[in-house]
């Protein structure tokens, strides 16, 4: 039974919630650690690669032939900014393995320009994770991981990797670029998991 005071309708509540420790962004930084790699779309491929070494591809026509998904999302950078409601489109992460057989639990998202990073492939999957390729209505500009990115809203943006080349299905974890070097294996921004230890 909770104890309510006649009168009392609780604290006045911050118009937006953020994780803890962020700030609010209404621009759009870029963090890019290297220089932006150009893709061009006639030789762009996006491979999904399973434990077995099977390759599931898909060329920039046939990704763009999949049913696509509008998406708002508030993101959350490790270096403390936050942007709210931001509009991307792309295709789930669920239509790209409906057809992949796997026993894996981890994946490792590997980028143009040599940047990975490590997730639970059960964060990828469940309306959760989207191959991104347009942002507020035009398509993703190269800074921000054009022609595509992975886009992981619910996980710190370094997840979020840039210029997506393809995603390797691993049994056991594995860290990728940032979390090599001291970043967390997960990083969920509502629980703070910045650094290892976290
Ligand atoms: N390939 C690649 N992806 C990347 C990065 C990167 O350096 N290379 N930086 C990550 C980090 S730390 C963040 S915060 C976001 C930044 O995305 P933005 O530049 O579109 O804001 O991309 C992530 N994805
Ligand atoms: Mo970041």
């Amino acid at each position: 039974m909770p104890i309510v005071s006649p009168g009392f309708h609780g604290r006045p509540r911050p118009a937006v919630e953020l994780p803890p420790g962020q700030y609010l962004t209404e621009d759009f930084p870029v963090l890019s650690a290297g220089p932006t790699p150009r893709v061009p779309l006639d030789t762009w491929e996006f491979t999904i690669t399973t434990e077995a070494g099977r390759v599931h591809r898909w060329s920039w026509r046939e990704m763009l032939n999949l049913p696509a998904e509008s998406v708002t999302a508030d993101i959350h950078c490790v270096t403390r900014w936050s942007k709210l409601g931001t509009r991307w489109r792309g295709v789930s992460l669920d239509t790209l393995m409906s057809g992949v057989d796997t026993a894996a639990d981890f994946a490792m998202v590997h980028s143009h320009g040599g940047y990975t990073t490590n997730l639970p492939l059960e964060d990828l999957l469940d309306g959760q994770a989207w191959l991104a390729y347009r942002y507020d209505g035009e398509d993703l500009p190269a800074e921000h991981g054009g022609p595509a990115r992975l886009l992981v809203p619910h996980l710190y943006f370094w997840k979020s990797a840039k210029w997506v080349s393809g995603i390797e299905l691993l049994l056991d974890d594995e860290p990728g670029f940032w979390e090599t070097l001291g970043y967390h294996d997960y990083g969920d921004p509502w629980r703070e998991q910045r650094y290892q230890g976290d």
